[in-house]
């Protein structure tokens, strides 16, 4: 049986009383609260961003300046994993728990998600003397960002919204706000972030930044040129300027050197956008939605700057329950009593310190799952995978192997997923599709949940890609779609 609650006793929080000022009015400036050496924490969740759409991964379609220069500034780790799909991606690295603990194994299960139940890291850091902010999207969660213990929010309806013309309300504080015809959300939502930092950089703070970008509807940018015929490539370099001005902003406000910045992809490429977010040539295996690596291997940068190592490259393994430990530990903050914690903490590592690398990770998404270790993959219904051309190529081993190695990666991934048992979980029935019919259509994204990322008897290309690839990518394209039916039989 599971039961919530902070620790108490909690020695820092003890420690810090004397000088804090915890919990200051919303809207307002709070008082001063020793920092300790505690970085402030702005966690970048970009939308259905995967490692094609940054530079520094290899992408050969999209540059990524900014993002790149942050991870030079940092460490960048090459194997982190998501869920496949947005709500139980953002649940997990919320709660730092596995779907069939909390039961959002899907988007349409986060009502299963209760303050009774589970605790997020906002809650974890306000008892460290954390002020704390969600920004963007709080789509497929349930109740309002401050019902989990944010102290202030700005959010939308929905995903990806950039314009007031795609409908949807927007929220700040509970409270409806209008937005004019021409301002660009994300504009508005970076905003609220320099705004927040600027009336509590005394204090330490936290900011859940859950952009827009680069979830679909695709629309135009504030920079795209008159007459765009790329609105995707547009808003891919949007990103990167919000990204590249949350920098600049805290530079200004004097803040950089205190700060934290982690920047994820919270899953894989859309099909809207996959054509084009190959890495070094190669198109990835599977894209969002899927139990293939592009589904859920996505970009991670971790920057504190003369704290983590800079220009570090990673490869390391991380999954998205890894968050709240990490936070909580460099917060000073106590984990929350009687609830499974499944994510190990990189504080360790992101300090310079010697820290035990997970040995495997656990991806789930509507009732699929699988572990993977640094070589090899084994899925729910027992088949394993050689993963050394991994994102790339996912090679089945056959059942009858005498590999020494591939038979201990088999006894060692059977293990894990024995223990972890998510088959007792929550479970809930839900198939792991994204939205409604409708907002799949918006998205561009035709998700598929169930296995090979082209499915036989669609057309190769979509209306989409015929309407905006040169006739040069467009047969690229489908001479690796082509190929990528031919292999999807031997998909997991
Ligand atoms: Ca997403």
């Amino acid at each position: 049986m599971e039961r919530t609650g902070l620790a108490s006793g909690f020695c820092l929080a003890a420690m810090l009383a004397s000088t804090a000022t915890i919990a200051a009015p919303k809207g307002t400036t709070s008082a001063t609260v020793e920092r300790n050496g505690r970085p402030n924490i702005i966690f970048v969740l970009s939308d259905d961003v995967g490692i094609g759409n940054i530079g520094c991964y290899g992408s050969d379609n999209f540059k990524t300046p900014r993002i790149d220069a942050l991870a030079k500034s940092g460490t960048r780790f090459t194997r982190c994993y998501s869920a496949p799909l947005c709500g139980p991606s953002r649940a997990q690295a919320l709660t730092g728990r596995y779907p069939f603990r909390t039961g959002m194994t899907s988007n349409e299960t986060g009502q299963s998600l209760k303050p009774a139940n589970e605790v997020m890291i906002p809650t974890i850091l306000k008892s460290a003397g954390y002020v704390t902010a969600a920004v963007g999207k709080w789509s497929q969660l349930p109740l309002q960002p401050g019902d989990w213990g944010f102290d202030e929010y700005w959010r939308f309806q929905g995903s990806g919204k950039y314009w007031k013309s795609q409908g949807g309300a927007n929220f700040r504080n509970g409270e409806s706000i209008n937005i004019g015809p021409d301002q660009y959300i994300p504009d508005l939502m970076h905003g609220f972030i320099v705004d927040f930092m600027t009336r509590h950089k005394d204090q330490p703070f936290y900011i859940h930044y859950a952009m827009s970008h680069m979830h679909g509807q695709i629309l135009k940018t504030p920079d795209s040129k008159p007459g765009s015929k790329d609105f995707y490539a547009d808003n891919n370099r949007y990103m990167d300027k919000l990204v590249g001005q949350l920098v600049q902003d805290l530079e200004k406000l004097g803040l950089r050197e205190n700060t934290l910045i982690i920047f994820v992809g919270d899953n894989g490429t859309a099909q809207g956008g996959v054509a084009r977010a190959t890495v070094k040539g190669r198109p990835l295996s599977g894209q969002k939605g899927t139990m293939l690596e592009g589904g859920s291997h996505v970009p991670m940068i971790a920057s504190w700057p003369g704290r983590t190592a800079a220009g570090k490259v990673s490869d390391t393994l991380v999954d998205f329950t890894d968050f709240l430990p990490t936070f909580a530990e460099l917060a000073g903050a106590k984990l929350p009593e009687g609830v499974k914690i499944d994510g190990h903490s990189l504080a360790p590592m992101l300090l310079g310190k010697s820290r035990t690398p997970r040995e495997w990770i656990y991806v789930e998404l509507g009732g699929k799952w699988f572990a993977e270790s640094q070589n090899w993959k084994l899925n729910k219904g027992g088949q394993l995978f050689d993963m050394k051309d991994a994102p790339y190529i996912e090679k089945p081993v056959s059942a009858d192997t005498t590999d020494t190695e591939a038979l201990a990666a088999r006894k060692q991934l059977r293990a894990v997923l024995d223990e972890l048992n998510p088959a007792a979980g929550k479970q809930s029935g839900a198939t792991g599709k994204a939205g409604n019919p409708r907002q799949r259509r918006e998205a561009g994204a035709a998700v598929q949940t169930t296995g090979s990322a082209v499915r036989p008897n669609r057309p190769l290309l979509t209306q989409q890609e015929r309407q905006t690839l040169s006739p040069q990518e467009r047969k690229k394209l489908r001479a690796q779609r082509q190929a990528q039916q031919q292999a999807a039989g031997n998909r997991p």
